[in-house]
Parts: C-alpha cells; sequence; structure tokens
C-alpha cells in the first residue's frame, strides 16, 4: 500500500490555520467592499479556475549541462499521476494534467486513464515529441522532424502526431500540442521558406486527422535547441500557420519563448482578437526560456497576461476558449512544491485580475487619463489575494497551506522509501 497524504491529515492541519484565515478573509472582505467587489463572487471565481500539470513537471528537469536527480522522484507514469494527484488534492486547482508522448507511453492506455481517475485527475492536451530521439527510432530528428529535407523523416513526425491523437482520444483529452525544435545554427544552412512550406504540409496531415472536437496548439519558440532560426520562431509564424490550416489550428503561448522584453500580453490580446489563442505554457524566466516557476521572476507580467484574459472573458469574446498548463523545469526544489506554488501564482493573477474595475478603466482611457488607468490596473495587482486563494482551497477540501501540509506529511520521504529505482523519469523542457 502506497503512502498518500489523507483528507483527515489536511482536514486536522487546516484546523491550525482556520482561525487566522477567517480573520485575514474578513478583513479583506471589507476592504474589497468598500471598492464595490463582492468578496464572495471573488471566491467563487477562485474556486472555478483551474490549470493543468505537466506530468513531466514532477520529475526533476535539467539543464544542458546536468541532471541532478532528486529523491523518490517518480519512476513511471503511475508514479507521476500520483505526485500530479497530491498537487490537486493540495491545491484544488490542478485536476488535469497534461501527458507528454512516447515519455509517458504505456501499453495499457485504459489503465492510465483509470490510474489518473483514481487521483481525481482528468486530461488536457497531449503533447508530441519530435524533437529527440527515442530508442529503436528508425529516422534521426537531428536536422528537423516536420520540416526535415527528407520526406521519410517527415512522415515518420507525421505518424507520431497521429499516434499522439489517438492516444489522446482514449484519454479524454481534446487537442494535441506540437512544438518543433525544427532551425538551424547557420545563416543558409535551410532555407526559411522552404522550411515553413515542408512543415505546413505536414502539419495539413496532422490536422486533417483531428477529430471533430480536437484543436491543434501550434507553440512557438524564437531559439533553441536551434540557435540561428527555427520553423516557427514567433506568433506570426504561428499565427500564419494556424490560419493556413483552419479554425481547430491555434496557436500556444508558452511565456518563456519569446525575445527579452516582448509584450506578451500584447500577442495575448492580438491572439484573442483573432480567436487563435490555443492557451499557456505557463512558466518565469529571467532572461529566456529558463522555465522557472510562475510568478517567481516577474508576476506582474503575469498578472497584466491575465488582465486580458479576464477582459476577454468577461467580455465574451468570441471563440475564447484558452487551456492553461503549466511547462517549468524544475532542477533546485521539490517539482511537488514548485508545481503547487506556480498553481497558486497563476491562479493569484487570475483572481487579482478580476479585481480589475473595467468601466472605471474604459472611462480613465476614454479621458486619456494615463496615471489614473495606471492606478486602476496597478491596485488590482498589489491587493493580496491570498485569503481568497485559500478560503476557496479550504471550501473544496483542500489545504490553507498547501506546502505546508506538504512538508508535514512527510510525503517525499515516504516515495523515496517506496520508489528506491529513482531518476528514470524523463525531463522534458520545451
Ligand atoms: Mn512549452
Amino acid at each position: 500500500m502506497s503512502f498518500s497524504i489523507s483528507s483527515d491529515f489536511v482536514a486536522e492541519q487546516n484546523r491550525k490555520a482556520e482561525g487566522a484565515l477567517a480573520e485575514d478573509y474578513a478583513a479583506l472582505g471589507r476592504q474589497l467592499d468598500r471598492r464595490g467587489i463582492d468578496v464572495e463572487a471573488m471566491t467563487a471565481r477562485a474556486a472555478q479556475f483551474a490549470v493543468a500539470v505537466p506530468t513531466w513537471g514532477v520529475g526533476t528537469g535539467g539543464t544542458r549541462f546536468a541532471r541532478f536527480p532528486g529523491p523518490g522522484e517518480p519512476r513511471n507514469v503511475f508514479d507521476k499521476l500520483e505526485d500530479c494527484g497530491v498537487i490537486h488534492a493540495l491545491t484544488r486547482v490542478t485536476p488535469n494534467v497534461s501527458p507528454h508522448f512516447p515519455w509517458d507511453k504505456v501499453s495499457d492506455v485504459s489503465a492510465f486513464r483509470q490510474a489518473a481517475a483514481s487521483h481525481d485527475l482528468g486530461f488536457d492536451a497531449v503533447n508530441s515529441n519530435t524533437f529527440q530521439d527515442q530508442k529503436d527510432q528508425k529516422l534521426s530528428y537531428k536536422f528537423g522532424s516536420l520540416s526535415h529535407a527528407d520526406k521519410a523523416v517527415r512522415a515518420q513526425a507525421i505518424e507520431h502526431n497521429l499516434e499522439c491523437i489517438d492516444i489522446g482520444r482514449k484519454l479524454g483529452s481534446t487537442a494535441l500540442t506540437v512544438w518543433i525544435a525544427d532551425g538551424s545554427n547557420f545563416a543558409g544552412q535551410s532555407s526559411l521558406n522552404a522550411a515553413f512550406d515542408r512543415y505546413m504540409e505536414a502539419m495539413r496531415e496532422v490536422y486533417d486527422a483531428l477529430p471533430k472536437d480536437w484543436a491543434v496548439f501550434i507553440e512557438h519558440k524564437l531559439y533553441e535547441p536551434a540557435f540561428y532560426s527555427t520553423v516557427i520562431s514567433d506568433w506570426g509564424s504561428s499565427f500564419m500557420a494556424a490560419s493556413e490550416l483552419g479554425p481547430k489550428a491555434k496557436c500556444l503561448v508558452d511565456l518563456g519563448h519569446h525575445a527579452p522584453s516582448t509584450n506578451i500580453e500584447q500577442i495575448v490580446a492580438r491572439l484573442i482578437r483573432a480567436q487563435k489563442l490555443a492557451g499557456f505554457h505557463f512558466n518565469d524566466s529571467k532572461y529566456g526560456d529558463d522555465d522557472l516557476d510562475s510568478g517567481s521572476v516577474d508576476p506582474f507580467r503575469l498578472f497584466l497576461v491575465f488582465n486580458e484574459l479576464v477582459d476577454a472573458e468577461l467580455r465574451s469574446a468570441r471563440g475564447f476558449a484558452p487551456a492553461y498548463m503549466i511547462d517549468q523545469s524544475h532542477n533546485v526544489t521539490d517539482p511537488i512544491e514548485s508545481l503547487m506554488q506556480s498553481a497558486i501564482e497563476i491562479a493569484r493573477a487570475y483572481v487579482q485580475a478580476s479585481l480589475v474595475d473595467r468601466k472605471a478603466l474604459e472611462a480613465a482611457q476614454g479621458e486619456n487619463d494615463a496615471l489614473g488607468a495606471h492606478r486602476i490596473v496597478k491596485q488590482a495587482f498589489i491587493t493580496d489575494v491570498s485569503p481568497i486563494l485559500a478560503e476557496a482551497r479550504r471550501r473544496k477540501g483542500g489545504a490553507i497551506d498547501p506546502i505546508g501540509v506538504y512538508r508535514a506529511s512527510f510525503y517525499r520521504r515516504e516515495k523515496t522509501r517506496e520508489r528506491p529505482a529513482s531518476g528514470v523519469a524523463a525531463a522534458g523542457i520545451v
């Protein structure tokens, strides 16, 4: 019998924190009331918010230089689901996982689905992988996959994506995320347009294989592993590809996949307007695609992204149904703790953005009151909504203090005992 954190344990831990939370919640309620905001309505919004956890995120990540495995790491997909289950049980904001193939490939897909259900988890978008060679793979992706100069390699990459769709159907997923590492390291190495044309031809086959209610999410990335050019380098290329493919193709925004100082919230606004926003891979960064924990470097940027998302939600923007996923690499922390912290920070940005007085903002914008408009947005950002997030968790049976409860449970210590053969979990950094 494997160790799990019982709901009794969570309830017992919560009892120690309930008094202080009730006081803080009431105080915040009075503060918001003076601003004409109903704290209960905000708590209800927090309670319905969800962000998916990537199965690869519960293993320790790595850098180009090394990977330092942590104790008690998941050894297989079932261990990964168990860890993802803990994240959801304590935070109550991560009801879905985003699996990755072939890292999560199992012989019995229904066992995979049942295991997820036993941890109260469903499935978000499935991720294909044509950015590395697998054991027994016939042709190499060293020089590309869906845009490779050799048709046979492209065919192999297409086939893999079709298999991902097939597995995803069995899991109950409705979207495929495609990120390719295709690109070049040298000027002249690759024809910029011919590579894009080959990608489009290959993606057409993937697109045509999508079930009726499915979507394909195109994830762009400016550089790395290719350093001179990438085939789907930016949101322009992504948008061009998604537009040509059709309505089921949309653009996925990974917060780390842009040039430094890019105004990501503006890209988000544009994609919403074009009905092409697929969703997100949330993470944070200081320099490049750092894949650090969401909200750990620039929480204001995360808030501004959500400011656009909440605006679109509240005005019922046409075609707006973004998928929220975390995509991070945890190298120096316990991945479960990082994912809980990140999910909470993402939910925080959502609730903060929900506090923006949009009527007053529109009026200030109309009057060219630059500072007045900025103050309205900023006031929402500086409001500490922690009591709302904690109360939403408590009401849903989660932990008031997820990381505190997790540490008190000694889950990691128990898993270290149960999972002696560690270090085989794939580290995904896409
Ligand atoms: Mn990503």
